[in-house]
């Protein structure tokens, strides 16, 4: 089977020109992938139209969504699958951060796990034994494992990384997920998915992935957002235990 591949981007105030350097690296990777960038920057329509000439020069099919507000990460990421889902050809679905904490050379591994016949849902880990975290203050990355931990609590997924969203799903995976619509808005979204998925029986699976702090740019995560998320967890549990 041909595999036919869709990237999806989410963008809020990321600098355009590491935005074209992704696109380019993301191209060296797979030059037949389908990029979708989901921009939510409050001036997302002029930025559309700079990005657009600054990367005339490739080939690579890109299709930018400028959406008028904030909607949250998750929000634009299911935006791009909705998208990406009209192309018929495309068979897997990629999710992957746009401040570069994903690199795209870790996509030939995503890709090499779908050879194995039960793949369905692929996450890219920071907390598996080969996995690498660059450059993330301690403070960071000991608040993301007691998270991970207390996730794992309450949704018992069995994954060691809930809320990382450098993903590989399939387009059956992705057409489900879709349809069930998930509620919730933020970066809590990537743990209610893995739960819808697991849920109707499709495989999680894990490999290490090195994440890297943000290139540039401010990080838009605020000590609210993690409150929310944390309740939003307890929201998915009442939402589908049943
Ligand atoms: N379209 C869209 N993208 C968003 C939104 N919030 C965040 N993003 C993007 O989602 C990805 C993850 O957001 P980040 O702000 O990097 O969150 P983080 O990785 O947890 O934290 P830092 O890297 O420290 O900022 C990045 O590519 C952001 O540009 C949003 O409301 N809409
Ligand atoms: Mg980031």
């Amino acid at each position: 089977m041909k595999k036919s591949v869709a990237i999806i981007l989410p963008v809020y105030n990321e600098e355009l020109m590491l935005l074209e350097k992704l696109i380019l690296q993301i191209a060296s990777q797979i030059p037949e992938g389908y990029i979708f960038i989901v921009d939510d920057s409050s001036n997302a329509k002029e930025r559309k139209a700079t990005l657009q000439k600054q990367i005339a020069h490739t080939k690579q099919y890109v299709k930018i969504l400028a959406r008028a507000k904030k909607m949250g990460r998750g929000d634009a990421v299911l935006a791009g699958f909705r998208q990406a889902l009209k192309n018929k050809k495309v068979n897997f679905f990629i999710e992957m951060d746009s401040d570069f904490s994903h690199l795209p050379d870790d996509l030939s591994k995503f890709l090499e796990a779908t050879n194995s016949k039960d793949t369905q849902v692929i996450i890219g880990s920071r907390y598996l034994a080969k996995s690498k975290i660059h450059n993330w203050p301690k403070k960071r990355i000991i608040l993301s494992k007691i998270i991970n931990k207390f996730l794992e609590y309450l949704l018992k997924l069995h994954v060691s990384d809930y809320t990382n969203g450098y993903r590989l799903y399939t387009r059956n995976a992705i057409e489900y997920l879709v349809k069930k619509r998930p509620k919730e808005k933020g970066f809590i979204l990537l743990s209610e998915s893995a739960f819808i998925l697991k849920k109707a029986n499709f495989s999680l699976k894990e490999i290490p992935i090195t994440f890297t702090d943000r290139k540039s740019g401010r990080s838009s995560v605020t000590s609210k957002d993690l409150l929310l998320c944390l309740i939003g967890a307890f929201r998915i549990r009442l939402r589908y235990e049943r």
